[in-house]
C-alpha cells in the first residue's frame, strides 16, 4: 500500500465494510472480514459518494426566493418544476433559521412537520431522522410521524392480542430453535433471500444463506405462498402455492376452518392461553354472518383449489409449525387481517411458545429477524421531548397536508389535522416511500416552505424549497450497530465531504444557534465527545450483562467489538406457555385475544374485534378488474436499499431501456401483445408510469411485480412517470383506522405497450439551476 493509502473501517444499512482510500479519494471496499455472506450492494459507495446526482451547494428554488423568501405570498404552486440557485452556506442558514423562526411565531409550532420518516444511514450519531427530531424538540417541537411504513399495522394491532408487538418487530424465535424443531414451515409472501442483505443500522452478520443450507440439510418442509416464486429462491425446495394478493386471509380462515371440522383444535390451549376463540368458531362456521369459511369458499377467493387447501391443513395437524408472514402482508388494506388470522391458526394448532413453532411475522424481511437475541444495548442522541406531541400515524402525510381541521381516527382515538406551513426533512424520501405520488405532489405545494438535507437530488429533494448538502457516513465519524447483530462498530471518516457538504449534526447546531438554543440541542459537545459517550454507555449496559469492553481507543483502533452469543435458542412466548399467571400478557385479559373487546369497542366494521375476511376495494375479484385486470405487487428492490443507491450500477445495470422491470407471466404478455424487453406504459385511475417489460413464469398470472425505489420523474404537469416508479399507482388510503398503516399492495392496474415518444431519464443527475 502506498503512503497516501489507507482502508476505514465503516458500515451502512447493507453491510459492514473498509473503505479503500488513495489519496484522499474512495477507490474501493473490501467486506467486513467476519460476515460469512456479505451483500454486494457494498460495492455501490465509490461510485455513490461521487455520483452525478450528489448535492454540491446549499440550493434554493428560484420561485421560492422570489415569493416567500421577499415576504410574499407562496403561489401554491412551483415545487418539483422550478430550477434552483446556488447560494454560500451563510446564507442558506440565515434564510432557513429566519422561516422556523418567522412560522414559529406566526402559526406556532405544530405548524411546522417534522416527521420526516425514513431510514437515513447507519451510524448512531448522525442519524439524520434523530437529529431532526432533537433540533425541532430544542426550537419548541413539530407535528411528528408514529409508527412505520415497513410493519406500521401490525404494531398496532399486534398488542390488542399479544400486549406488544414482539411478533413483528422482535426478538422472535430464532432460526437456531426453528432448524431444531420445526417440521413445517409455512412463509406466506416467502422468505425473500433480496431482503436479508439490509438490516437498519446495519450488520457484520449475514447468516441466511446458512440457516436455509442448514434448513434444506434438515428436510423442513417449506410452503411459499405468494404472488412470487422468487419469494423463496434459495436452497430449500419450497412448494409454491400461488395466491391472488390481498386474499391471505381467505386461505389462512379456510385452513381454520379445516383444522376445527377434524377435530385436530387444540382445545386446552385456546382455553388456557387465550381468550375470544367461541366468537371466533361462530364466524369460521357461518353461525355469526351465515357464511362458512370453507375450502370451496375460500377456493373461490384465493384461486387454489379446495382440495389444495384442504391437503394443506392436514399437513399441518400433529407437526411442529412456524407460521410466518412478510411485512408485506400487512402493507395493503384491511392488512391487519391475515396478522390476527395467522396468530389464531397458530393457537388452535397449540404452536405458540413450543420451540421452532408458533407464529412470528418478518423472517426473510430483515437481515436479523431470526438471528440469535444479542439485544446489542447501542443508542444514539436523545430526542427532545416538547409539548407539541401530535403525531400523525406516518402514512397519512398527504391527508395531513390536504385536510387541516379534519378530523380522523386511529387505534381507538381522534385526532384533527394542523395546518402545516412548513415542511422539515432530514433522512428520508417521502417521493420514494408514499402512496399515489401525483397526489403527495399536490399536496406538497400547500405549506410555505420546504426543506431538505440530502446528500443526492432525490425527488424529494427537488419537490423543496431549500436543499442542503449533507454527508454521508463515508466522510464523517459515528459509531453503529444494530440490536440484532453482534458487533459495535468504529465507523471512521474515510474521505472528506465531498462539494460543500455538512453533516446534519453540524447543520442544526448552527440552526439552534442562530435560533437561541443551541445548548439544548448540541449540549457544548464535539463528535468525538458524542462517539465516546455513546460508546461509554454501551459499555456501561455491557458491564451489567458480565462483559466488560475495551476502552474506546483500542475499540476505535481495532474497528469493532464482538459481543458474546447467547446461550441458548430463543422461542417466543416459551415463559408464558411454561406459566401463564407468573407471564401473563400485556392484554386486558392477560391471555392472547382472538377476540378483543377493546377493539371490538372501537366500532369498526373494517377491523371489528377478530380475524376476519373484508374485501379490499382493488383485488382480482373486484369490479375494477375489469377496467384493470392485473393486480400489481411493488416490492423491495434487489439492487438496492428503496431509491439509495439508484444511480449505482448495479441498479441501472439491472433497468430494462433505462427503466424499473416490470415482471410479467408469459400468458399475461402474450394475450397483450407485448416484447419482453419492450418499453410499456403501466396505469391506472390514479396515474401511469413507463416500465421496461420482464416476461417470467416466476410470477403468476393476473398478477405483475413493479419492484420500488426507481426516482420519481414525472413527465410534464400530467400524470405520466418515465421511470418506473409503482407509487404513481399506489392507492393512498389506511389499513384500517385501526392501524391506518400503508395500503401500497392493494393496487390493480392495466399494462398496455407504449406509443409514445420515449425521453431519456434524466432524474439521477443534477436539476436545474439559474443565477439569482
Ligand atoms: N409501493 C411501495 N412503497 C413502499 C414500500 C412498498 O413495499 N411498496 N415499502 C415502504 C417501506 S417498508 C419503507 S421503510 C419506505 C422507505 O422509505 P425511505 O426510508 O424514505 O427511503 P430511503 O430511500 O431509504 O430514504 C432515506 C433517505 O435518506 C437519505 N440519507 C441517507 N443518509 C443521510 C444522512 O446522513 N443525512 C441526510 N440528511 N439524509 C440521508 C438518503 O439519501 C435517502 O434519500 O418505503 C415504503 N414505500
Ligand atoms: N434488497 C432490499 N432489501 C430490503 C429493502 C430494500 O429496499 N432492498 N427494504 C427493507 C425494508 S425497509 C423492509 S420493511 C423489508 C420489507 O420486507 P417485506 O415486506 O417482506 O418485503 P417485500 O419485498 O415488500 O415483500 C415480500 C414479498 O411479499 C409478497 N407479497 C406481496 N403482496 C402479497 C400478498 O398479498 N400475499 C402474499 N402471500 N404475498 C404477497 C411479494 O411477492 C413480495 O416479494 O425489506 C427490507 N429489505
Ligand atoms: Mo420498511
Amino acid at each position: 500500500m502506498s503512503a497516501a493509502s489507507r482502508k476505514s473501517p465503516t458500515l451502512s444499512h447493507w453491510g459492514a465494510f473498509d473503505a479503500h482510500t488513495e489519496g484522499g479519494r474512495l477507490v474501493g471496499v473490501s467486506p467486513f472480514s467476519e460476515d460469512p455472506h456479505p451483500s454486494k450492494l457494498i460495492e455501490a459507495w465509490p461510485e455513490m459518494v461521487y455520483a452525478d446526482n450528489r448535492v454540491a451547494r446549499p440550493s434554493v428554488r428560484k420561485g421560492w426566493l422570489e415569493t416567500v423568501g421577499r415576504g410574499l405570498p407562496h403561489p401554491g404552486n412551483g415545487r418539483g418544476s422550478e430550477p434552483f440557485v446556488e447560494v454560500p452556506w451563510d446564507e442558506a442558514l440565515d434564510m432557513v433559521s429566519g422561516e422556523l423562526q418567522r412560522v414559529r411565531k406566526t402559526f406556532g409550532n405544530a405548524s411546522i412537520f417534522g416527521g420526516s420518516y425514513g431510514w437515513s444511514s447507519a451510524g448512531r450519531m448522525h442519524h439524520a431522522r434523530t437529529l431532526i427530531h432533537r433540533f425541532l424538540g430544542a426550537i419548541g417541537g413539530c407535528t411528528g410521524q408514529v409508527t412505520n411504513y415497513s410493519y406500521g399495522a401490525a404494531m398496532r394491532l399486534l398488542p390488542h392480542i399479544f400486549g406488544d408487538d414482539a411478533t413483528v418487530a422482535g426478538p422472535v424465535t430464532d432460526w437456531g430453535a426453528i432448524l431444531e424443531h420445526c417440521q413445517e414451515f409455512v412463509a406466506f409472501g416467502g422468505i425473500a433471500a433480496k431482503n436479508w442483505q439490509i438490516q437498519s443500522g446495519g450488520a457484520g452478520l449475514h447468516l441466511f444463506d446458512d440457516f436455509m443450507r442448514d434448513a434444506a440439510a434438515r428436510g423442513i418442509r417449506f410452503t411459499n405462498v405468494s404472488p412470487l416464486r422468487s419469494d423463496t429462491e434459495t436452497v430449500i425446495d419450497a412448494e409454491w402455492l400461488q395466491i391472488r394478493p390481498g386474499t391471505d386471509q381467505a386461505l389462512i380462515l379456510a385452513l381454520a376452518y379445516v383444522v376445527h371440522e377434524r377435530g385436530a383444535t387444540d382445545t386446552d390451549f385456546v382455553e388456557r392461553y387465550c381468550v375470544g376463540f367461541d366468537r371466533f368458531v361462530d364466524y369460521l362456521n357461518g353461525r355469526s354472518d351465515g357464511t362458512a369459511k370453507t375450502p370451496d369458499w375460500a377456493s373461490r377467493i384465493t384461486g387454489i383449489p379446495a382440495a389444495r387447501i384442504v391437503e394443506f391443513a392436514q399437513r399441518l395437524i400433529g407437526k411442529r409449525v412456524m407460521l410466518s408472514a412478510a411485512w408485506s402482508l400487512q402493507r395493503a388494506e384491511h392488512g391487519e387481517q391475515p396478522y390476527w388470522g395467522l396468530a389464531t391458526l397458530a393457537a388452535m394448532l397449540g404452536q405458540i411458545g413450543l420451540p421452532g413453532g408458533g407464529v412470528a411475522y418478518g423472517y426473510g424481511s430483515m437481515n436479523g429477524m431470526g438471528n440469535p437475541v444479542y439485544r446489542m444495548p447501542i443508542s444514539g442522541l436523545s430526542v427532545i421531548k416538547h409539548e407539541n406531541d401530535l403525531k400523525i400515524p406516518v402514512a397519512r402525510i398527504a391527508d395531513l397536508l390536504l385536510s387541516p381541521g379534519e378530523t380522523a381516527e386511529f387505534d381507538g382515538r381522534r385526532f384533527v389535522y394542523p395546518d402545516i406551513k412548513l415542511i422539515y426533512w432530514a433522512g428520508g424520501n417521502p417521493f420514494h416511500h408514499h402512496q399515489d405520488l401525483f397526489r403527495l405532489r399536490e399536496a406538497f405545494q400547500r405549506p410555505e416552505t420546504v426543506i431538505v438535507h440530502e446528500p443526492w437530488w432525490t425527488a424529494t429533494a427537488r419537490h423543496a424549497d431549500i436543499v442542503l448538502p449533507a454527508t454521508t457516513p463515508l466522510e464523517r465519524n459515528d459509531v453503529g450497530g444494530s440490536s440484532r447483530d453482534p458487533f459495535i462498530f468504529a465507523m471512521h471518516k474515510a474521505i472528506e465531504p465531498v462539494g460543500e457538504a455538512r453533516d446534519d449534526y453540524r447543520i442544526f447546531s448552527d440552526l439552534a444557534d442562530r435560533l437561541g438554543d443551541g445548548e439544548a440541542f448540541h449540549e457544548n459537545r464535539s463528535e468525538e465527545d458524542w462517539l465516546r459517550d455513546i460508546y461509554a454507555r454501551f459499555c456501561e449496559r455491557m458491564s451489567v450483562r458480565g462483559f466488560n469492553p475495551p476502552d474506546f481507543d483500542a475499540f476505535w483502533q481495532a474497528g469493532h467489538v464482538r459481543i458474546p452469543d447467547p446461550q441458548k435458542n430463543y422461542t417466543l412466548f416459551e415463559d408464558f406457555r411454561e406459566d401463564p399467571e407468573a407471564h401473563r400478557l400485556a392484554t386486558p385479559s392477560g391471555k392472547i385475544e382472538l377476540f378483543s373487546q377493546t377493539v371490538a369497542d372501537f366500532g369498526y366494521d373494517e377491523c371489528p374485534g377478530m380475524a376476519v375476511w373484508r374485501e379490499p376495494s382493488e383485488w382480482l375479484g373486484s369490479d375494477l378488474a375489469n377496467r384493470f385486470p392485473l393486480h400489481m405487487i411493488s416490492n423491495q428492490p434487489q439492487d438496492k436499499l428503496h431509491s439509495q443507491m439508484d444511480a449505482s450500477r448495479q441498479s441501472r445495470d439491472n433497468k430494462v431501456c433505462e427503466r424499473a422491470g416490470l415482471y410479467m407471466n408469459p400468458q399475461d404478455a402474450a394475450a397483450r401483445g407485448l416484447a419482453e424487453g419492450s418499453v410499456v406504459k403501466v396505469f391506472n385511475e390514479r396515474g401511469a408510469c413507463l416500465a421496461g417489460l420482464r416476461i417470467s413464469d416466476a410470477i403468476m398470472p393476473g398478477v405483475v411485480c413493479l419492484p420500488t425505489g426507481a426516482t420519481f420523474e414525472p413527465l410534464g404537469d400530467g400524470r405520466l412517470e418515465n421511470h418506473g416508479n409503482p407509487n404513481v399507482l399506489t392507492k393512498d388510503i389506511g389499513t384500517s383506522r385501526l392501524g391506518q398503516g400503508s395500503s401500497a399492495q392493494t393496487c390493480l392496474v392495466e399494462v398496455e405497450r407504449y406509443e409514445g415518444a420515449i425521453e431519456p431519464i434524466r432524474v439521477l443527475g443534477q436539476p436545474e439551476f439559474v443565477a439569482a
